[in-house]
């Protein structure tokens, strides 16, 4: 708002003048310290995705199931981080904010561009359902449950893309808060649905541990978003710091994990014979080239 001074007809002493300098809009974007990072988590992305390659060879493939899995996860990750450290995968956020001030001074505007980046999004709607299948698999749960499972995981993800371009705060934080209730759909089919399964297939030593460890884990992610996108108190930056964290944590090292602990648990197997580890015409005894099942 323009103050507009008028010497002829001069203010009341009670009424201050004012003069509002409109602020020039501003930038957050990531330097350095991001840019290191995203190159970092690509490397260990990367690497990890090797190493579950090699060690689902060592495995039949009737039980590679876990392994590719817990391979693509990190296949999607190395490629959206690859798109992150290179320079795409973004956009820029258009926020406006309000600041109120003191002594019925009137309210300032500012416009802030914040750096997004939606390769994140991208990345989490894949591997997140993926990371969900794994212990879904462990603990034995239905088709029915899968889907709920995931079909949650999905609405959680894409509120949280929509809360991180809503044009408006509070718009944000509707979506952000539905985010939530499917992230709490996603806690009780693991932990009451998932839990009772293990338990009657004999994997609760495997799974409880891997689904706490997920539920703790998973929480700090919109704890991340909220003071980031949200609030934006940490700077792009850290943000981009605070999720790599998360992000290897979540996958390569809860990839290892998963396979380790399920190689010394036999109950946890999945046994995948016929069309899927023989392929599709192929009677028994049949050899087909390249197959390497005497692995
Ligand atoms: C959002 C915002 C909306 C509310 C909630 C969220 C939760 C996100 C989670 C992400 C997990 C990502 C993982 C990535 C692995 O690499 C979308 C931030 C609840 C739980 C595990």
């Amino acid at each position: 708002m323009d103050a507009i001074w008028d010497a002829a007809k001069p203010l009341p002493p009670s009424q201050p003048t004012v003069t509002v300098i409109p602020n020039p809009p501003t930038v957050e974007r990531i330097g350095d310290l991001g840019h290191s990072t995203l190159w970092i988590v690509f490397a260990i992305m990367f690497l990890s995705t090797l190493g579950f390659i090699g060690l689902s060879w060592r495995v039949a493939v009737s039980k590679r199931l876990f392994y590719q899995v817990t391979t693509f996860i990190t296949v999607f990750a190395t490629l959206s981080y690859y798109a992150m450290a290179s320079g795409s995968g973004y956009s820029f956020h258009r926020v406006h904010v309000t600041q109120e001030h003191d002594h019925d001074l009137p309210d300032t505007h500012k416009i802030v561009y914040r750096q997004v980046f939606y390769a994140r999004y991208l990345d989490w709607a894949l591997t997140t359902p993926l990371l969900l299948l794994d212990l879904a698999l462990l603990a034995g749960l239905n088709g029915s449950n899968i889907v709920n499972v995931i079909v949650a995981d999905l609405v959680m993800i894409f509120t949280g893309l929509f809360a991180a371009y809503a044009p408006h705060k509070r718009q944000g934080w509707g979506w952000y808060v539905m985010g939530w209730v499917a992230f709490l759909v996603i806690i009780y089919e693991l932990g009451v649905t998932g839990k009772a399964n293990a338990q009657a297939r004999g994997t609760t030593k495997l799974f409880v541990p891997l689904a706490i460890y997920t539920a703790v884990l998973w929480t700090l992610y919109p704890i991340v978003w909220a003071v980031a996108d949200g609030t934006r108190t940490l700077s792009p930056d850290w943000e981009v710091v605070a999720y790599a964290v998360l992000d290897v944590l979540a996958k390569p090292v809860f990839g290892a994990a998963l396979l380790v602990l399920h190689a010394r648990t036999p109950a946890s197997d999945i046994t995948l014979n016929g069309t899927w580890s023989e392929g599709l015409g192929n009677t028994e005894g049949t050899l087909r080239v390249g197959d390497d099942d005497d692995a």
